[in-house]
């Protein structure tokens, strides 16, 4: 891995819903925006790894919340898009709802140290 930032980048696991996130032991930090904006490529970028996250030209690749150990410190959440995603209606209201319960409602964990 060449950032001098990242220095451990793993696919920890994807989860439908809110409610069936697990808890952890790390602060998270989500990528959230429009779909096909890039936020599954950047994460990608930022960790050097082509494939880690998947990422599709069609608005709507992001299903699931997946999270990522980085640093063995801490969570990003690869989010799916907001708003205009590729899938039906009901799919796209499912998925803001349970990013707005994530978003307001998912605690702190422990400050990063070290
Ligand atoms: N030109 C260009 N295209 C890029 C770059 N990085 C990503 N893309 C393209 O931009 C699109 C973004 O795809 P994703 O990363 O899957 O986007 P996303 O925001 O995760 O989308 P959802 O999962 O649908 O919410 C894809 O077609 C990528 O190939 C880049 O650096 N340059
Ligand atoms: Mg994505």
């Amino acid at each position: 891995m060449s950032s001098p930032f990242i220095l451990s980048a793993a696919y920890k696991g994807s989860f439908a819903s809110y409610e069936s996130l697990p808890a952890t032991p790390f602060p998270e930090f989500a990528f959230a925006g429009r779909s096909n904006v890039g936020k599954s490529s950047l994460i990608n970028f930022l960790c050097n790894k082509k494939e880690m996250a998947r990422t599709s030209s069609q608005p709507g690749k992001t299903q699931t919340f997946n999270f990522y150990t980085i640093n063995e410190k801490f969570y990003w959440v690869d989010m799916p898009g907001y708003g205009f995603a590729k899938v039906a209606q009901s799919t796209r209201d499912k998925w803001k709802k349970e990013m707005e319960t994530y978003l307001g409602k998912r605690g702190n964990t422990l400050p990063i140290s070290g």
